[in-house]
């Protein structure tokens, strides 16, 4: 497994703008840095409306992983499925809308990742505590998978897992610091992928949890 590990931060003389990990999917170091303050802000409004919840996948068991959502549609998982919804379960609403803040930076990152013109309309938001994890799988419960994908990563450190197209690929781990953006579609969209197990850490504004906002093109 070591020889697989790329960390995206070792390069001397400064981070580099783009790592390319496969022919569709790029890391941004610090994309998000000098927006983090922002982004933490406005995510406090979203979550006030539409309460962090750990829910529950179609097997039975509650994800270690909290979550949440904004923009038009949410995703959600209960024991029916995992799919897509204008309405928070909780309580039935619209899901908040989604930040300026959010909807401008998943736009800038993935114009620089060569997808001009991202028009996302759900972003769901990750809270990790220490130990929470995703096990490998792959996002296809959007309509439509010429859209790319964005993550932007906040708070502790976390170790992503990215897999290949069948499920017995190996795996490769990549290391995601607070500010790391991450942009992949095209021929990686179906890959599959994770995170492993959170460590104890603490970052000065998110405390002891990882934030991960993901940003899709679900209708
Ligand atoms: C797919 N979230 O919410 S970012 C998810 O960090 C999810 O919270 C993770 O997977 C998180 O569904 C990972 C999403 C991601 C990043 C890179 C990928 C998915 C990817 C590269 C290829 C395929
Ligand atoms: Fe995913």
């Amino acid at each position: 497994m070591q020889q697989l590990a790329i960390d995206t931060h070792e390069a001397g003389g400064g981070a580099p703008a783009i790592v390319r990990l496969g022919p569709g999917t790029v890391v941004l170091p610090g994309f998000a840095l000098a927006r983090a303050d922002a982004l933490a802000a406005q995510l406090g409004p979203v979550v006030d409306a539409a309460p962090w919840r750990h829910m529950v996948t179609p097997g039975g068991h509650p994800m270690s992983v909290a979550m949440t959502n904004c923009g038009a549609l949410g995703w959600v998982s209960d024991p029916s499925g995992y799919r897509y919804q204008p309405a928070d379960p909780l309580g039935g609403r619209p899901w908040p809308p989604m930040p300026p803040a959010f909807r401008e930076l998943a736009r800038a990152a993935a114009e620089v990742a060569g997808w001009p013109g991202f028009e996302p309309d759900a972003c769901l938001v990750n809270r990790y505590a220490p130990g929470a994890r995703l096990t490998l799988h792959q996002d296809r419960n959007e309509a439509d998978f010429s859209a790319p994908i964005v993550s932007v990563s906040l708070g502790v450190a976390a170790t992503f897992l990215l897999g290949g197209a069948r499920r017995r690929d190996p795996v490769r781990r990549v290391p995601l610091v607070h500010g790391d953006v991450m942009v992949w579609g095209g021929t990686d969209r179906l890959r599959h992928h994770g995170v492993a197990p959170l460590r104890t850490g603490w970052h000065e504004c998110f405390g002891a949890c990882r934030i991960n906002l993901t940003f899709r093109r679900a209708a």
